[in-house]
């Protein structure tokens, strides 16, 4: 179970707050899909995703990610708890969607690349590691009911 220190959580909630979760979620989920093309199986009902620029523009992409950024805020919530905050969704990718771990993990990555390039002067070391531990804690909660 991942444990946050008060200067962590405040890491986190601190930048959170400056996050625009519909431009972030867009961009957080076409990047995925731009750097790691594999990601691109689970969402061929997104229509044209055959370029960058084809998925950067994707309005399917945008609110997808929109939803996942936003779940990602309920996490964010329940610091505390990561496990039962992603419970339900960790067996609705894994039952239904079929979806491998590790792409939580990839995703958790282009995550913590993106808050960087956004809020490159504020994204200290210690906010950096503050992330990178939250976004783990998320990977591993999401793949916590596979079987
Ligand atoms: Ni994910 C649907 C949250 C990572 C593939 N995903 C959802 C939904 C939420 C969600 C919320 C909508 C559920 C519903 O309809 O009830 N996904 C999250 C979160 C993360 C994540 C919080 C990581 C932080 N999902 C991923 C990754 C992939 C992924 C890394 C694949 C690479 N998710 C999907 C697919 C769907 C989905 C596919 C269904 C999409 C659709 O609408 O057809």
């Amino acid at each position: 179970m991942v444990h946050f220190t008060a200067e962590e959580k405040a890491a986190i909630t601190g930048l959170w707050g400056k996050v625009n979760v519909e431009e972030a979620g867009g961009e957080v989920l076409g990047r995925l899909l731009v750097i790691y093309p594999r990601t691109q199986r689970f969402f061929d009902s997104f229509g044209n995703l055959s370029s960058a620029s084809a998925i950067m523009g994707n309005p399917k992409v945008k609110a997808h990610g929109k939803k996942v950024l936003t779940s990602f805020r309920e996490g964010i919530k329940n610091l505390d708890n990561l496990k039962c905050a992603f419970a339900k969704l960790s067996e609705l990718h894994c039952d239904k969607l079929h979806v491998d771990p590790e792409n939580f993990r990839l995703l958790g990555n282009v995550i913590v690349i993106v808050l960087a390039t956004h809020f490159r002067r504020e994204f200290t070391p210690d906010i950096q590691a503050a992330w990178q531990k939250l976004v783990s804690g998320v990977a591993a909660a999401l793949a916590h009911k596979y079987h």
